[in-house]
């Protein structure tokens, strides 16, 4: 059973990912796992955050000679702000701590504060939103890269580009091609496959810069070659678009989450949405002629890509801020204002292709299995065998 939980804070000393399951014997590219942080890094509108941090995978356990050994895995990413914020946030009791602190009491419309605080009962919404920042979700990549290398023994590549900054979408369909090209070119603001949509794009998030606001956005998350047959449709909790969808929705600012085109098929005549079937002998499979599907019908991979979407809300610190409730006086008071990004949907792609990878790769172990990765290899060839002779 694959499962993975993260811990750390925004401006505590490091953020911890723990993940166990994953077979032993799978190759674990260092350097690849070390790209995937840099890529969550990037991205055009991040606040001053990401000058500080330079976040690299230390591996506690469960690797050893560049391969995983079937143990839980244990990484340690470091925070480099923690300097900033030791005295501010000391682990022991300190009295001395308290002209440091940093206490936030007026709670951020959107944010985890108000929430958070009254469900924990802090006058001060600090420690949730040291926990609530999306800060955590260099873990979850982390984690995610992990699955991934275990994917691509499979043949299978996970990716993500940007569909729409605010106002401006991209309006056409991307090809993969294009994906794999965008996701290479390190030096792309906003990872929008259409350079003229992707200046407007950096354009709206000028204009929210200069106007103290903020902008969210959509990302899309393709995974090329999962073989049919991963998921069920037989219970309501091993359906793989619910478990999809859950995942990418625990993201921090994801409100809404889409499978292929469902949004806009929901409006549409079911000539105009249902993918149609045809064969392809020299390959011994069925496939498509359109993918409005995402990849998944009834919960069940069925050879196409999976697409998932996910829509981000615009982050809710604003430097032109909203009015709140103080959480002690309860008098009205403008929003906390603190260092912020005003665009992170790149960085919510990244994160997002690490949410699909950790949840097919879920999948895909409760189907073939395997305590090794010989052993996961000899039943995913098996299943190809069956397909083959299908
Ligand atoms: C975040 C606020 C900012 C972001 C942070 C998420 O951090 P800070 O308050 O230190 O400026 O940069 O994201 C990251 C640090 C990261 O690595 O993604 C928040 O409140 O959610």
């Amino acid at each position: 059973m694959l499962r993975f939980v993260t811990a750390g804070e925004s401006h505590g000393q490091a953020l911890i990912a723990w993940i166990s399951g994953l077979p032993a014997g799978v190759p674990v590219d260092l350097d690849f796992v070390g790209r995937e942080l840099h890529r969550r890094q990037l991205g055009y509108g991040r606040g001053g955050r990401q000058r500080i941090e330079k976040d690299q995978a230390d591996f506690l356990a469960g690797v050893r000679h560049g391969k995983t050994i079937g143990a839980p895995i244990a990484i340690r990413i470091e925070n480099r702000d923690w300097k900033n914020w030791e005295k501010a946030l000391p682990v022991e009791p300190s009295e001395a701590a308290e002209d440091a602190e940093r206490h936030l009491t007026a709670p951020r419309p959107g944010h985890a504060d108000l929430p958070g605080a009254q469900k924990y009962n802090f006058h001060d919404a600090r420690y949730i939103l040291e926990r609530a920042s999306a800060r955590e979700t260099a873990a979850r990549v982390a984690a995610g890269a992990l699955t991934k290398l275990l994917l691509r023994e499979f043949g299978v590549t996970i990716l993500s580009h940007t569909i729409a900054v605010g106002h401006v979408w991209l309006e056409r369909e991307a090809t993969w091609e294009e994906i794999v090209a965008i996701c290479e070119n390190l030096e792309s603001p906003l990872r929008c496959v259409d350079a003229g949509t992707e200046t407007r794009m950096k354009a709206e998030v000028d204009h929210v810069l200069r106007a103290g606001d903020s902008v969210g956005g959509i990302f899309e998350v393709v995974a090329r070659g999962m073989p049919p047959g991963v998921g069920s449709h037989v219970q309501w909790d091993e359906k793989l678009d619910a478990k999809l969808a859950r995942a990418v929705m625990s993201m921090q600012a994801v409100k809404a989450v889409e499978i292929g085109t469902g949004v806009r098929n929901a409006g549409s005549y079911g000539s105009e949405v249902q993918d149609e079937i045809r064969y392809d002998a020299s390959r011994k499979r069925f496939d498509r002629s359109s993918n409005r599907a995402g990849g998944l019908e009834g919960g069940i991979t069925n050879g196409q890509d999976v697409i998932v979407r996910g829509y981000l809300k615009p982050i809710s610190t604003l430097r032109r801020a909203l009015l709140t409730a103080d959480l002690n006086t309860k008098e009205p008071v403008k929003a906390a204002y603190e260092r912020s990004d005003v665009c992170v949907v790149p960085a919510g792609g990244v994160a997002g292709e690490a949410m699909v990878a950790l949840t097919l790769a879920e999948a895909f172990l409760e189907k073939f299995g395997g305590d090794s990765l010989a052993e996961t290899r000899r039943n995913f060839e098996g299943y190809q065998q069956q397909l083959d002779n299908f």
